[in-house]
């Protein structure tokens, strides 16, 4: 007998910009250098950076500096920058040629505050429809994007590159929830984008009010603006039957698009090294770090024309990785992002990230995935309370929810274990009705710090 394995041919990855996103390292790195002398000559015309590269003793910036390598000798940017110099300081163009203005929120103070010109809201699209293509989305789908429209940059910076790539879009923005459903399924959206936290508020949200999950056509959720964990990626796919990837993007470099994951690889997301050179760095030295070396991202800006920032200090961690992908791109991997610096708590001298909560709370099945971390300090002592719900199988299992019950206290005891092993964490549990945790629209609030003087 003859056996004839015919092999299956796979689909090829659409890639959006082949001749960029494929391009060598040596053809990159050159386009690399040639755009960072440009944007050198730009920014050494502003009087913030004229100041900031004096005082780093960094001269005649245009004409020494045209070697990738000489970066690393360039002084940082800050977030503090942009908001010590309120609204426009760091604007390399006057505002008749600044055609849009976004601004991050902040908790307090004032808002960190972008500008586009027409070429950058151009490289925007483009970073966004390669994005996109990345995801596996085609021009042919009907795309919903739940990101929030206004200043925050997800919902605009999303909305025209689904348009730029040939696709439907719908702006919905984010809330009314149960609106957004009956869109999805009236108008067979393919692609869902917004928070992981939402699309998770999405999926509860259709099983707490008995929606079929079939009536809706998502396949592929495009999430980001918020740290998010493998374990959280695995309840939204299971919630929602679709496949979820990870975007990445600031405000300060472009917004979203910055990178993003290929469906093929799922294992890093693409930086789009032509526009945004990614360093990682020692937080606390400033020293570059080798390839695989976890610590700060940095970025500079190759071709921005309104506000283009020099080694930016973004607070977030991750990796860089230089291999090839499954997909055929070659632009830099860097790893999902851990989480930002400046939310890294400190509780009784253990440092804990919350996505590492997170990681620990859903990995115990009788748990949902809500959950708040609220600090107080006692005594001049951080203590951290883990409130959390309890699923609704386990609470119909229970027959009701006490206190006082044997369940509860052993469920109680099994989460402090998790802390207490996986991080050497001591916490306060208090175990949440179903539906008592404040669901998200946007970015989840993880963390609720009352302490007075927080100790960051
Ligand atoms: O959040 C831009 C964006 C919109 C990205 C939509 C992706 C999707 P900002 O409001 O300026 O911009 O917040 C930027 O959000 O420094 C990270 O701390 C965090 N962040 C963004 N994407 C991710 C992600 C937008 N995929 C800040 N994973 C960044 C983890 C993320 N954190």
């Amino acid at each position: 007998m003859v056996l004839v394995v015919v092999a299956k041919t796979k689909s090829e990855p659409f890639i959006w910009n082949k001749n960029v996103e494929c391009m060598s390292r040596g053809e990159l790195q050159t386009m690399q250098a040639k755009r960072l002398g440009d944007v050198l000559k730009r920014v050494s015309k502003n009087e913030f950076y004229k100041k900031r590269f004096a005082e780093a003793g960094v001269s005649n910036l245009a004409e020494n500096f045209k070697d990738l390598a000489d970066l690393k000798s360039l002084p940082f940017t800050y977030k503090y920058d942009l908001r010590n110099n309120y609204p426009f300081g760091l604007f390399c163009e006057p505002l008749s040629n600044v055609r849009r203005i976004h601004a991050s929120s902040g908790t307090k103070g004032k808002p960190t505050v972008v500008g586009y010109t027409d070429q950058d809201i151009e490289i925007w699209k483009e970073v966004c429809a390669r994005s996109l293509a990345c995801a596996g989305a085609r021009p042919k789908d009907v795309i919903h994007n739940a990101y929030g429209y206004g200043l925050f940059t997800g919902g605009l910076g999303m909305h025209y590159g689904i348009e730029h790539f040939g696709a439907t879009v719908i702006p919905a923005s984010g809330g009314r929830t149960q609106q957004q459903i009956m869109l999805m399924q009236d108008f067979g959206s393919r692609i869902l984008l917004s928070t992981p936290s939402y699309a998770l508020n999405i999926g509860y949200h259709m099983e707490e009010h008995g929606i079929d999950l079939s009536t809706i056509k998502i396949e592929i959720g495009i999430f980001g603006a918020e740290p998010w964990t493998e374990e959280l990626r695995k309840q939204i796919e299971s919630k929602l039957n679709i496949k979820a990837l990870d975007i990445y993007g600031l405000s300060e470099i472009i917004g979203p698009g910055v990178s993003m994951e290929c469906v093929e690889g799922r294992k890093g997301l693409h930086v789009w090294e032509d526009y945004f050179l990614p360093e990682i760095i020692d937080p606390k030295s400033g020293e570059v770090l080798p390839e695989g070396e976890e610590g700060e991202l940095v970025f500079t800006n190759l071709q921005k024309e309104a506000i283009p920032v020099i080694r930016y200090r973004t607070g977030d961690i991750s990796r860089l990785y230089y291999e090839p992908c499954v997909c055929g791109r070659t632009m830099a991997r860097m790893e999902r992002v851990k989480a930002r610096l400046d939310d890294m708590l400190i509780i009784r001298g253990v440092n804990v990230y919350p996505s590492e909560i997170e990681q620990a709370l859903l990995s115990i099945d009788e748990l949902a995935p809500h959950y708040q971390l609220v600090v107080n300090r006692e005594k001049a002592l951080d203590v951290l309370e883990v409130q959390v719900e309890i699923s609704e199988e386990i609470v119909a299992r229970w027959g009701e929810f006490d206190k006082g019950q044997v369940e509860f206290e052993s469920l109680t005891q099994k989460i402090q274990k998790a802390l207490k092993e996986n991080m050497g964490l001591t916490a306060d549990v208090k175990l949440m009705k179903p539906r008592t945790v404040p669901r998200s629209e946007g970015k989840a609030v993880r963390v609720v710090d009352n302490r007075a003087q927080p100790s960051k």
